[in-house]
């Protein structure tokens, strides 16, 4: 069997090499000649644990290989990016870009399916466009969605153990792809129809974003109260039928942030409660930034100097070197803008060096700091002492009960 993965970025080229790894021939097709060059040299491009070693075996053996442009395939993957616009609104410009560039390939036979995160009707969009091109494969070929929903830093464990939703657009669409998929994937493939299978990656995600919101409300309200939300949360979580999640600095990453507003953009009035959590989760983010310079002043005010600030992290969450979308990048950048940069320690225990902002190291940045903002939940900032000698704002529990 062969197959074709469009877009070779944090889940088209492991799930290619993982396909390769079990006896598909793989053609991975990015637009970006440096991927493709790095990718045919076995060089990671992305950072994912134990993946290099493996992307080399399949290219040394052949299974594996990277073109700019796609070929004559049995099945064919789209991998690629669905952004939003400045609306707010997905763009799903690389699904049809990367659709049309396949159009010509397809024949009697062929598998073709999006896995890239769509707004709900991407996947009969993309069907109407194919039998627009090529009348002659009308119910000649099969079609279907399969959100990935891996984590990175550990895809190659969940590539192949997490269950995966499978929606064709007819039933024999559906089993095409749940016969591809079951060559690599040992976790359970759950058939239903595209748009249910599309509405379900939005799902899922929308629904950790409301329940953080829910934390990070939370988090306003027992500011006000005097309440130590940390120990709040913990004990409201004996109940066996409540379990909260944590409140943070707001919501990051390239998934979680954006997803819901691929439901918010088709469904506006129905989706009040998940455009509410994208406000609560961005405004957590506005009211931390906010807390900081507050504070700055306060202690201007009371010591006739500017402070020392610590900013601990950037990350969009814990142990991890990923920025992307990061709250704790926001507020960093809002603090500096708003006091000319004086005095701020940016500290990012994960990142070597960054082309904005110059890193301090963490004990470093404490040790100096009058005022510490916790960030981000990284372990090495759980080894520095709580202690009264200095503000410390605490917005990732680092010190809670
Ligand atoms: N966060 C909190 N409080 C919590 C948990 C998380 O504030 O209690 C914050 C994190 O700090 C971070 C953000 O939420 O800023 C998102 O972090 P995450 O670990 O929840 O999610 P991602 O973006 O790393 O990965 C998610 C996962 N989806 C779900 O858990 C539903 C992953 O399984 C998906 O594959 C991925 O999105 C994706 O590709 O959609």
């Amino acid at each position: 069997m062969k197959a074709c993965f469009m877009g070779l970025g944090y889940i088209g080229l492991p799930t290619a090499i993982i396909a390769a790894k079990h006896g598909v021939q793989v053609t991975g097709v990015d637009i970006n000649p440096h991927v493709v060059e790095m990718t045919n040299q076995g060089r990671l491009h992305i950072i994912e644990p134990g993946m290099e070693e493996m992307l080399q075996e399949v290219v040394k053996s052949g299974a594996l290989k990277a073109s700019i442009k796609p070929e004559v395939c049995d099945a064919y993957f789209m991998v690629v990016p669905t952004p939003f616009k400045g609306n707010h609104e997905p763009d799903i410009s690389y699904v049809e870009s990367a659709t049309r560039a396949v159009i010509p390939y397809l024949k009697e036979g062929d598998l073709y399916v999006i896995e890239s995160t769509s707004p709900v009707g991407t996947t009969d969009k993309m069907k109407d466009l194919i039998f627009a091109e090529r009348p002659e494969l009308k119910d000649k070929i099969y079609i279907a969605y399969c959100p990935e929903r891996v984590l990175p830093g550990n895809v190659i464990y969940e590539l192949v153990h997490n269950d995966r939703v499978i929606g064709g657009m007819n039933e024999a669409s559906t089993t095409k792809a749940i016969e591809f998929y079951s060559q690599f994937v040992q976790g359970t493939l759950h058939r239903t129809n595209c748009k249910t299978a599309e509405m379900c990656k939005l799902t899922e995600n929308s629904s950790r974003d409301v329940q953080i919101a829910f934390a990070n409300e939370l988090s306003l309200i027992c500011d006000k109260a005097g309440i130590n939300v940390w120990e709040l949360i913990n004990l409201a979580n004996k109940h066996p039928r409540v379990n909260i999640l944590q409140p943070g600095c707001g919501v990051g990453g390239h998934c979680i942030a954006v997803d819901p507003y691929f439901i918010t953009a088709d469904f506006p009035v129905e989706s009040q409660l998940i455009a509410k959590a994208r406000e609560i989760n961005n405004y957590k983010s506005f009211w931390c930034a906010e807390k900081v310079q507050n504070a700055m002043l306060r202690f201007e005010l009371e010591h006739h100097r500017k402070p020392c600030v610590a900013m601990m992290g950037l990350a969009f969450k814990p142990n991890i070197d990923d920025l992307r979308e990061s709250p704790a990048k926001y507020i960093v950048t809002k603090v500096m803008q708003s006091c000319n940069n004086a005095n701020i320690l940016v500290v990012e225990p994960n990142v070597k060096e960054h082309n904005v902002f110059k890193l301090t190291d963490y004990k470093e940045a404490y040790e100096k700091a009058d005022i510490v903002v916790m960030l981000v939940a990284h372990d090495p900032f759980k080894t520095l002492p709580y202690t009264t000698d200095k503000i410390i704002l605490d917005f990732c529990g680092i010190y809670k009960k």
